[in-house]
């Protein structure tokens, strides 16, 4: 899989060269290239961001500007991922569906949001556009919001994890079952012991065990 991020924040992305993402690249699964928004400004002050037609607080990101770093990257293979609080709500099913992707061009606003006739434009083109948001709250900016994405992404894709059995584990907790406590060794940690049954060995009730704890975390809505 190919990513492109474009932003005026650059160095927000240098956690991708870390751990999960940073191996993944190393294999040559996925590919990051991280674009800076206000290498492709033409004025002297570089500015990328204007007043609202209307009126109102806050600066709107500059239609022509996203147009010339947006241009070089779409291809037919592209799904554009807009970034703002005003988007889809992303959950785990969209992360599965996006990981099915070839391409995805994160698209970062910073203010108060890009000029809505660029997702306008790429949609009309008949490029996939998804304006999406990643909680309900309020960010400075996508880009945190993108490295969630690309996190959530990537670990689904074939060969990044090294134990693809934690993905089949964790369908539960999509499926709404929230997960069991979990526990390593010491057996007492400051006087709290491990649940014996977790020592017993006997995997059924084991398994039975997790169950009925997930039922209760999930009923507890923890
Ligand atoms: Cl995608 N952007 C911003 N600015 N804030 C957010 C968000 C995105 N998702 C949740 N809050």
């Amino acid at each position: 899989m190919k990513i492109d991020t474009i932003t005026i924040f650059p160095e927000y992305f240098a956690p991708l060269q870390l751990s999960l993402i940073g191996k993944a690249q190393e294999r040559g699964i996925v590919e990051v290239g991280i674009h800076d928004l206000r290498s492709y400004t033409s004025d002297n002050h570089h500015s990328v961001d204007d007043t609202p037609y209307g009126g109102g607080a806050g600066m709107v990101m500059k239609p022509e500007i996203w147009g010339a770093a947006l241009d070089p990257l779409m291809t037919k293979e592209s799904d554009l991922i807009i970034l703002t609080p005003a988007g889809r709500k992303f959950d785990q099913p969209m992360a599965h569906e996006l990981a099915q992707a070839t391409h995805l061009v994160f698209a970062c606003g910073r203010y108060e949001g890009i000029d809505a006739r660029v997702g306008q434009h790429y949609a009309a083109k008949g490029f996939r556009v998804h304006e999406v948001s990643i909680g309900d709250y309020v960010l400075g900016g996508g880009e945190v919001a993108s490295l969630v994405m690309i996190e959530a992404i990537a670990r689904l894709l074939p060969g990044v994890l090294g134990n693809p059995e934690s993905l089949v584990e964790e369908s539960h907790v999509q499926e709404g079952f929230l997960e069991y406590p979990n526990y390593t060794k010491p057996p007492t940690w400051r006087d709290i012991a491990v649940p014996e049954i977790l020592l017993s060995g006997n995997h059924a009730a084991i398994a039975q065990w997790r169950a009925e704890q997930a039922r209760i975390r999930a009923s507890e809505g923890l």
